[in-house]
């Protein structure tokens, strides 16, 4: 399966709805407006969105059953980055190559589109033509919230050494959450059963865990101290996210070939270079 065309074409279908899911960029505060679409388009690797697409199909589901998951991860993404980024967080002028959104506008904006692209995602995701709503928004609301999203960039926040499992543990809370929650949401939408959506799951968390080791080591030249990277080196860092991954390929062994793209995914995520 050719990933990197999974990933376009996934792209493709998320972009208008990305679009649609908010208030035109002239909408009066236009500056509000405009500033929450300054790292939505252009985006990333639309990553979480394609979770969502191959979580529909890995239960059986057409990937356009899953598109208000996909807007809604990608929302709730697009967010902690714009957050991430401030003075008060991680401090970044630039990302993706262009000004951070603090810098473009001004911080309180930024802070500002954050929250209300965070609204926007469960408001986009609330609009999913299907009895199976209620469960995706508790999937997001969990991966997003103290417990998780918000609870792990916390604790890297105030993070003063520890060992690779408190290390392990603050990355599956800041990053694996969503990425699961972007597979289980998806799945959720495509009518997954409840043994499935706990296999996805355990997929989803060891994929997202293995996925922040990738990130890290592709950082490794700037090494943050709260990553296994720092802690174990980079070779035991890499052999950790190829467990992670084997781990997690196995919870979906049986799934046959409509699991394809979800493994193809894991496998990008995991072994990509940027
Ligand atoms: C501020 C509430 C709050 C949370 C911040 C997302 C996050 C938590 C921090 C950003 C820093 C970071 C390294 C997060 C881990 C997730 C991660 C690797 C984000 C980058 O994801 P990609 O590679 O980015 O999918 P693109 O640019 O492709 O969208």
């Amino acid at each position: 399966m050719d990933v990197e065309g999974y990933l376009r074409e996934a792209a493709a279908r998320i972009e208008p709805a990305l679009d649609d899911a908010l208030p035109p960029a002239d909408t009066p505060p236009a500056s509000l407006h405009t500033a929450m679409r300054h790292l939505l388009f252009p985006g990333g690797k639309r990553l979480r969105p394609a979770l969502a697409f191959a979580g529909a199909e890995a239960v059986g589901a057409h990937p356009d059953r899953a598109l208000a998951a996909a807007v809604a991860v990608e929302l709730i993404h697009s967010y902690s980055l714009v957050h991430d980024d401030l003075p008060c967080m991680d401090d970044d002028d630039e990302r993706r190559g262009r000004p951070t959104v603090h810098v473009a506008f001004d911080e309180a904006t930024a802070v500002l589109a954050g929250d209300a692209l965070q609204a926007a995602a469960f408001a986009a995701l609330l609009q999913a033509p299907s009895e199976h709503v209620a469960g995706a928004l508790a999937d997001l609301a969990e991966a997003a919230g103290s417990l998780q999203l918000v609870g792990g960039q916390y604790d890297d926040l105030h993070f003063q050494g520890g060992r690779s499992g408190t290390i392990e543990s603050i990355h599956r809370r800041k990053s694996a959450a969503l990425l699961a929650a972007s597979i289980t949401s998806g799945a959720r939408l495509g009518g997954a059963d409840a043994s499935g959506l706990e296999a996805l799951g355990r997929f989803g968390r060891d994929v997202g865990l293995a996925f922040q080791i990738a990130d890290d080591l592709l950082d490794a030249d700037d090494a943050d101290a709260c990553s296994l990277v720092a802690a174990l080196g980079a070779e035991a860092a890499r052999e950790r996210a190829e467990a992670l991954l084997a781990e997690s390929l196995r919870e979906i062994e049986a799934w046959g070939e409509r699991a394809e793209p979800l493994r193809e995914l894991a496998r990008f995520a995991v072994r990509r270079e940027r």
